[in-house]
């Protein structure tokens, strides 16, 4: 054997340092926003040692405290008035709240604040009573429109009611995360309800996951099938009017509660997209709510349900929620909430917000915004989504005057309601770092952050996850300006970068059928439903492009307040991110900047493209600043993010030149794709 030398010797160890220090450096992305730190000594008093909640608390801060070594930390269960549930108070080193998942909040905060180097005390209550997360999850494991692999709920297969260390584990960190950032709530199936749901062995498996997820906070629900009791319980009808079928329910939610005495509630699809509902058997949706709303009232149980309907017979889908809902107001039991979806149509890059909000005065509602990236590049595109739901939280619905946001109108500001919430499709699944593309997990956090308050600013958020995912661990002077503010950029304008070379100008739903990832201007298969194909919504001729919802349109713009309604009717006052949202125009007309419609549209779809190349050279440049691991991550996805974004410019120049038969601008690059 050849002898090892002295020098060979130390460059084995270097290499070995060396390699040593990458390792611990890689990150996996599976911590999330709570990278473990170098905790200083501490002591926690007033943690109950009965309460799984509070040693919890305790235990969080043990392992994250960056405040004074050998501090003591106070947790105080108090009655205070200006403390709603879940409020807290962080006052010097003394948390407090009225309930114990208070107290877990106001510590995540605390340990939220050290990190960020944001301490003062605060006082925090949140918008809304319930934040939940709206998992798409099949029983079989697989997730509508999931992008991170399959369900950490539900799996098929042999061992599919088993639950073993690794599911309550990985249940656990869910729980934990969601609890960090305030999510209280978790629908665990798919709005495409299997009856199946309230079998007897999945309700067994959704006790299991209740007694994980209920010490950091969070209620369980579910989405339930509306014909459940003929095709679960073997019944003839499932007419929410029908004496047996109400028995039916009433016994189901007696069995539900006995499994899980905390149980939240149902969330429901109904007559929509196919799913059965109360109009199946000439009943309203207020019959179908109010019939479930009955039987879950004595357990103090609610009913979300979904106001996401339309067919293809009424002209304009844009219009059919208001329409079938409005007739309602004040019809619904007072444990009844209706989930609006934030656009008119469908989880959109943008759309403006649904008419629903700010209609009805009797009627609580509850946004519902997509937090999976269905619509927006899936798990492959970088697109930070707080500044959609902030242009959401703020768009002024008008309805008692000026100042009638969206978020005052769902969080009980201008209406008393009985129950405020907020629902957010989650885009969790089991790939190591939960949501596939490292950045997606920002979405997650904003959603939680933002339903807590719902006036928080898109750029603190993305201040908060920045630090708290990607801060060095090792002090680093640079890194603010290496790292910190063009990362911060990139993600602030991400969202308008992905409707710029998609859908700008208020263009919608010219995705490619089905899956929905990419351009499918063109798509409409002999016998499809014409509201499921891209035509219906750009309505592009030679003479222009656009869908008129004006007065002389669809009118649309009636189920506004005004002077929205009359801002939104005239061309002029339509803010142009909307412009083809309400109206066709020619394509030669003058946009504010001068240009044609033609140019603009050719002018964004090309800029998008520069940007996202321009998020690659940003990416590369951060690269001494992260782990190689998520670096590499990122990177690859925006290679892919680029083709994508090429690929949809070209696609929307070739589709939609056939239509305007003008040139395309000299400075727009020319397709590279047929
Ligand atoms: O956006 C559409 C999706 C469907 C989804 C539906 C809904 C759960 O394409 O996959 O079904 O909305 O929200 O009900």
């Amino acid at each position: 054997m050849k002898m090892i030398t002295k020098a060979s010797k130390k460059l084995i160890w270097a290499c070995a340092f060396v390699s040593l220090a990458l390792c611990a450096k890689a990150d996996d992305g599976h911590n999330l926003w709570l990278r473990p730190v170098n905790a200083k000594a501490v002591k926690v008093t007033g943690a109950n040692p009965k309460s799984a909640t509070l040693a919890i608390a305790k235990k969080e801060i043990e392992q994250a405290w960056l405040g004074t070594a050998g501090a003591t930390v106070k947790l105080k269960l108090v009655k205070d008035p200006t403390l709603k549930a879940d409020g807290f108070k962080i006052a010097g080193n003394t948390v407090s709240a009225t309930t114990e998942s208070g107290i877990l909040y106001g510590v995540y905060e605390m340990l939220r604040r050290q990190q960020t180097g944001n301490i003062s005390n605060v006082v925090s209550n949140p918008s809304y009573q319930i934040r939940i997360l709206n998992h798409w999850d099949n029983l079989n494991g697989s997730i509508e429109r999931g992008y991170a692999g399959n369900s950490i709920f539900w799996r098929a297969g042999d061992n599919a009611f088993t639950v073993t260390d690794a599911d309550k584990k990985r249940w656990e960190e869910y729980a934990r995360a969601n609890a960090s950032i305030g999510i209280n709530a978790s629908v665990l199936n798919n709005v495409n309800a299997s009856p199946n749901m309230l079998g007897e062995k999945e309700l067994a498996r959704m006790k299991a996951i209740a007694a994980v997820l209920r010490p950091y906070g969070i209620k369980t629900y579910l989405a339930i099938n509306f014909a459940s009791p003929m095709r679960l319980g073997g019944l003839k009808t499932a007419d929410p009017l029908d004496p047996e079928v109400i028995k039916w329910w009433k016994a189901k939610v007696a069995e539900v509660y006995k499994l899980v005495p905390d149980f939240g509630g149902f969330l429901v699809k109904a007559n929509s997209e196919g799913q059965p509902g109360p109009q199946d058997f000439k009943r309203t949706h207020a019959d179908g709510a109010n019939m479930l709303a009955d039987a879950l009232k004595p357990y103090k149980g609610i009913v979300m349900w979904r106001a996401f309907v339309y067919n293809a017979e009424e002209k304009d889908r844009a219009k059919q929620a208001y329409l079938e809902f409005m007739p309602f107001d004040g019809k619904f039991r007072d444990n009844v909430i209706i989930q609006v979806k934030n656009g008119p149509i469908d989880f959109q890059p943008r759309e403006p917000f649904s008419p629903l909000f700010g209609a009805m005065k009797k009627t609580p509602v509850m946004p519902e915004l997509q937090i999976t990236q269905e619509y927006l590049g899936h798990a492959e595109q970088l697109a930070f989504l707080a500044t959609m739901w902030e242009e959401l939280y703020k768009s002024d619905t008008y309805q008692e005057g000026k100042n009638s946001t969206v978020a005052r109108v769902t969080d009980g500001s201008i209406f008393p309601q009985k129950y405020t919430a907020v629902a957010g499709v989650s885009n969790v699944g089991l790939d190591t770092n939960w949501t596939g593309h490292d950045f997606a997990q920002a979405n997650w956090y904003a959603f939680g952050r933002l339903a807590w308050n719902n006036q928080l600013k898109s750029e603190d958020i993305a201040n908060e996850w920045i630090k708290l995912t990607f801060a060095p661990t090792i002090e680093n002077k640079d890194w603010n300006k290496g790292f910190y503010e063009p990362v911060k950029k990139m993600m602030l304008d991400s969202r308008e970068v992905v409707v710029n070379y998609s859908m700008p100008l208020g263009l919608h739903h010219i995705f490619a059928g089905n899956h929905h990832y990419g351009p499918g201007a063109w798509y409409a298969p002999r016998g499809t439903r014409k509201d499921w194909t891209p035509p219906y919504y750009h309505q592009a001729d030679e003479n222009g492009i656009g869908f008129d919802r004006t007065k002389t349109g669809t009118d649309a713009v009636d189920q506004y307040h005004e002077p929205l309604s009359s801002e939104f009717n005239n061309v002029a006052t339509t803010p142009e991110i909307y412009l083809l949202y309400f109206h066709h125009l020619s394509w030669d007309y003058k946009l504010k900047n001068g240009q044609t419609l033609w140019d603009a549209l050719c002018n964004h779809w090309n800029t998008g493209v520069n940007q996202v190349r321009q998020f690659q050279v940003t990416w590369d440049k951060v690269q001494p600043y992260v782990d190689a691991e998520r670096f590499t991550r990122v990177q690859e996805k925006l290679r892919r993010q680029t083709r994508d974004a090429q690929f949809w410019k070209d696609a929307n120049l070739l589709y939609f030149q056939q239509f305007s038969k003008r040139p395309f601008p000299d400075n727009v690059e020319r397709p590279i794709n047929n």
